[in-house]
């Protein structure tokens, strides 16, 4: 029987980081933990949110002497326009990349690079929009689809068509607040707008405008990105992989895929996987093709191919450190520039491919759709040809992996859980055993661990703190983005980490043959983390504010993030933050973000940089909303 022994601690996983760091400091380059320290302490108007530099009369900054800028705006009116602007840039990175899968689809065809693989996705999405599939060919039915899709960034009346999906209390609650999402460009515009110079200086309006614009991602772009991916390159299923440097292979030629948008990963990985290019490498003395994630993208080849996860956002640059990387090719989101100084100092080939995030210092080959399979082809050649100038001299992969199981979309979960009820033939395609074993105790409830990591605290160890606390406690988690990789390198994604948990919860994975985290995809997925929790809230006939399910980001980051916290807190449930969003320089912007919400939405943030009171408060909380339900 295994125990928590069998694990990847995150002292281990540090002894690794701090030798990779050595490396650097041999071949004179640097990594965050450098720019960390030459950046800290942090400026402290940018933490508490209170400089503005949103005219050219500026920046001002809120201090004692100064307590409005030269307009006049005050410590709420600029923390709060700061916090808008996040959110609706976070909103703007998720619907742009489901605005460039759209775009995919729309040129998806038969013979094309680009196929349909999963038609039934695809004709409920037809029905959800009114598309005619009847007598039609499938490639119509989809270009029709992408234009449905595609109209939903610019529609010129109406919502959002996906909130019709949420609970009917919640759509009731987003329309009797004003904050129903429209146009999704809409509201990223109007964002903008209301925070330009001379607009709105009232923090609760910009809350408000928050919560919408994050809507029309959670509830619309994120959702349209996750759909159009399935649609395209399949709804993923259960897979057994492996996580962490481990993954590298001394003798094969070594290919990271970083970044985001599936589009171009999953290219890459056909063209890795083909026989012709296996013998090429052959050819050039390696064993084979290795081909690795990173970040969001390692989720969604791991779900859809089972690839291998080589770890999160802060270990992008260890992994280029192991001298083992002939090429790391990224898309777009969450890539370090830094990756382009650190590759000369290696043989490693560090390619880039979408105008939307262009480095200098990289190789830029921009990625067409029409092209695209051609281009991966070129792209794993020109790795293999790489291979040869790997100085061995230089190479230290790290032996630390772990297995993982991971692929588990709403389909996956409701048809495990279908599994276990089996013999009932009134809760096929239901929640309700999940329910059950939540109303009988067995499971207190659900934890969705989603985000990054960040220097700020100590990178991975809240994650592992909160994690493990909550499998004891009996409450299932779900996980998406870095959070997810976490879980995978300490060895919490395997099924043998029921052995840590609670005896419930351990009974529960046993019984549906489960890790007790369930690795739900990348950050864009967030939004299926929604339909679950919408799911599981239409078949216990509650609303989804009143379920025992909260969020949790303990290590959050990006502007992405925040945009997610807000549109999980529209969506009604509360979101622990470990990591204190950077308005704290305005008592109405704390105000709002905590209690304020709750009285638009039902939910909102509770904030602790402490992970052990971190959880707890989780636990308390999740136990107060059993108890509100009488269970
Ligand atoms: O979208 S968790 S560091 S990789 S932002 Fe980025 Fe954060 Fe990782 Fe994916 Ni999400
Ligand atoms: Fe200063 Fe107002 Fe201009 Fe902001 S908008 S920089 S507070 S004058």
């Amino acid at each position: 029987m295994k125990t928590l022994e069998n694990m990847t601690t995150i002292e281990q996983m540090e002894e690794v980081s701090a030798k990779l760091r050595e490396r650097a400091c041999e071949v004179c380059a640097e990594t965050w933990e450098d720019r960390n320290k030459k950046q800290s302490p942090h400026c402290k108007f940018g933490e508490d949110g209170i400089c503005c530099k949103n005219c050219s009369m500026g920046p001002c900054r809120i201090t004692p002497r100064a307590d409005r800028g030269i307009c006049g705006a005050d410590a709420h009116a600029i923390a709060g326009r700061n916090y808008l602007r996040t959110v609706a840039a976070g909103t703007s990175a998720h619907s742009d990349h489901a605005r460039e899968l759209l775009h995919i689809l729309h040129g998806a065809s038969a013979g094309g690079n680009y196929r349909i693989r999963d038609e039934q996705k695809l004709l409920a999405l037809a029905k959800e929009y009114g598309v005619p599939v009847e007598e039609r060919d499938i490639y119509a039915v989809a270009h029709e689809v992408a234009e449905a899709g595609l109209a939903e960034f610019g529609k010129t009346f109406g919502h959002q068509n996906f909130i019709k999906r949420a609970t009917a209390e919640r759509q009731r609650v987003w329309r009797e607040q004003g904050i129903e999402p429209r146009a999704i460009d809409r509201e990223i515009a109007t964002s903008l707008h209301m925070t330009h110079m001379g607009n709105t200086a009232d923090a609760e309006a910009l809350i408000r405008q928050g919560l919408r614009t994050s809507l029309s991602n959670g509830w619309g772009g994120s959702m349209l990105g996750t759909e159009v991916s399935d649609i395209l390159f399949g709804t993923p299923t259960v897979r057994t992989t492996e996580g962490n440097l481990g993954v590298l292979e001394a003798d094969m030629v070594n290919i990271v895929v970083h970044g985001h948008d599936p589009a171009f990963s999953e290219m890459v990985v056909a063209a890795a996987e083909l026989r012709e290019m296996a013998e090429y490498a052959k050819g050039k003395g390696a064993r084979g093709i290795n081909i690795v994630g990173l970040c969001c993208t390692a989720n969604e080849v791991a779900m859809r191919h089972g690839v291998r996860m080589a770890g999160n956002f802060l270990q992008q640059e260890n992994a280029i450190l192991t001298g083992a990387v002939e090429m790391m090719c990224v898309d777009v989101q969450c890539i370090f520039p830094a990756l382009a100084p650190l590759s000369e100092c290696f043989h490693t080939k560090f390619v880039t491919s979408s105008p939307i995030a262009r480095i200098p210092g990289s190789t830029y080959i921009e990625f067409r759709p029409d092209t695209a399979f051609d281009q991966a082809k070129e792209l794993v050649k020109m790795a293999i040809d790489n291979y040869q100038n790997r100085d061995r001299d230089k190479v230290y992969i790290p032996s630390a992996k772990q297995s993982a199981v991971v692929g588990y979309p709403c389909e996956q979960i409701i048809k495990h859980l279908d599994g276990v009820a089996n013999s009932r033939t009134d809760v096929f395609g239901t929640y309700r055993p999940a329910i059950d074993a939540i109303k009988a105790g067995v499971l207190r409830g659900a934890v969705a661990i989603v985000g990054c990591n960040n220097p700020r605290v100590r990178p991975d160890y809240s994650h592992f703190e909160i994690m493990k606390e909550l499998l004891k406690n009996d409450i299932l988690i779900v996980a998406t983005g870095c959070a997810a990789q976490v879980a995978t390198k300490a060895g919490l994604l395997n099924r043998d980490a029921k052995h840590i948990c609670g005896a419930g919860l351990r009974r529960v994975c046993e019984l549906v043959n489960i890790p007790p985290i369930l690795h739900m995809g990348a950050c864009v997925d967030i939004s299926r983390m929604m339909l679950l929790a919408t799911g599981i809230a239409r078949d216990w006939e509650v609303d989804t504010t009143q379920i025992p399910v909260v969020g949790c980001a303990p290590e959050w980051m990006s502007e992405k993030a925040v945009s997610i916290a807000n549109y999980v807190v529209s969506t009604g449930l509360d979101v622990y933050l470990g990591i204190e969003p950077q308005v704290k320089g305005s008592s109405q912007m704390m105000e709002l973000i905590t209690e304020g919400t709750r009285k638009i939405t039902g939910a909102g943030y509770i904030i602790n940089t402490d992970p052990h009171e971190l959880v707890k408060s989780i636990i308390d909380g999740i136990e107060a909303k059993r108890a509100a339900l009488g269970i």
